[in-house]
């Protein structure tokens, strides 16, 4: 395994939380209209995805569609999950601000405990959690009273905050980069040369495989979007277990891998 740190609580979950796609899907947010994705075959990705995520022992709960709400399938978006505790967000864009309140009450069934962010806007998305640290990146969708709220929340879960700035062509933080390991993030080459990741190791996307970078580890797994080959290879080659998936209609939407689940272990879980 190349001595790669394999297990930390940032890349290894008892559970999971989805939310089905919608028929309204075909409305979903998204920065260029390469058309609208087709719902039935981003049923068939997400309910592999979710196969994806058990497989690799994850206790996954789906919950139900939100049709007032075309994006709700990216819960990753209105909640942060930190040591089982979940943060209420506020995302950044308006048609999706009602689904922090929709998400409340599975949050209050599913994690340890609810805290709510308050004020400013902050999305998931532009979150990546290490074993000790929370990197956010300041974006469209995340501005900096969100993260001075979130600061504090964060800080009483054991995590250190750290403020990062993400290139302004970027819709998310994450998408371009994910955690891989507890030490490695997988970037795109434009993001890593923000100098952003200090004291991580990265591994860069290959050329053209840009939407490969919005990987997620999960117990031991790293789960890639299908179709990047290349960057599949050069992770393989790292040492790393990868899996792909499916992502097509997600990318129509500028979604891609860690939008689809909040990820996260119970206390006392094992
Ligand atoms: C949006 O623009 O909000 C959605 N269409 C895509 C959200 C993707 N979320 C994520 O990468 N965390």
């Amino acid at each position: 395994m190349s001595g790669r740190a394999e297990r930390g609580r940032s890349v290894s979950f008892t559970h999971a939380l989805c939310r089905a796609p919608s028929s309204s899907i075909v409305e979903g947010l998204r920065a260029e209209d390469r058309g609208a994705p087709d719902a039935d075959v981003f049923r068939a990705e997400h309910a592999a995805y979710v196969a994806g995520l058990e497989a690799a022992g994850v206790a996954v709960t789906v919950l139900d569609p939100l049709e007032a709400f075309p994006d709700s399938v990216f819960v990753e978006d209105p909640a942060l999950v930190l040591d089982g505790v979940a943060i209420v967000l506020r995302p950044g864009a308006p048609s999706r601000a009602g689904e922090a309140a929709a998400l409340r009450p599975a949050l209050e069934r599913h994690c340890d405990g609810v805290l709510d962010l308050g004020r400013g806007l902050v999305d998931g998305g532009d979150i990546l959690c290490t074993d000790d640290r929370v990197l956010v990146g300041l974006s469209a969708r995340t501005d900096r009273d969100g993260v001075e709220a979130l600061t504090p929340l964060v800080d009483g879960l054991g995590y250190r905050l750290e403020l990062v700035e993400t290139p302004p062509e970027i819709l998310h933080f994450k998408t371009e980069c994910g955690l891989i390991d507890p030490e490695t993030v997988l970037a795109t080459p434009r993001l890593a040369a923000t100098g952003c990741f200090t004291g991580l190791r990265v591994i860069e996307t290959a050329t053209g495989e840009e939407a490969a970078a919005n990987a997620i580890a999960v117990n031991g797994r790293v789960l890639v979007s299908a179709g990047h080959p290349a960057t599949t290879e050069r992770l393989r080659e790292a040492g790393f277990a990868v899996v792909e998936l499916p992502t097509t209609q997600s990318a129509l939407v500028d979604g891609g891998l860690s939008c689809m689940s909040l990820r996260y272990s119970r206390r006392g879980a094992s």
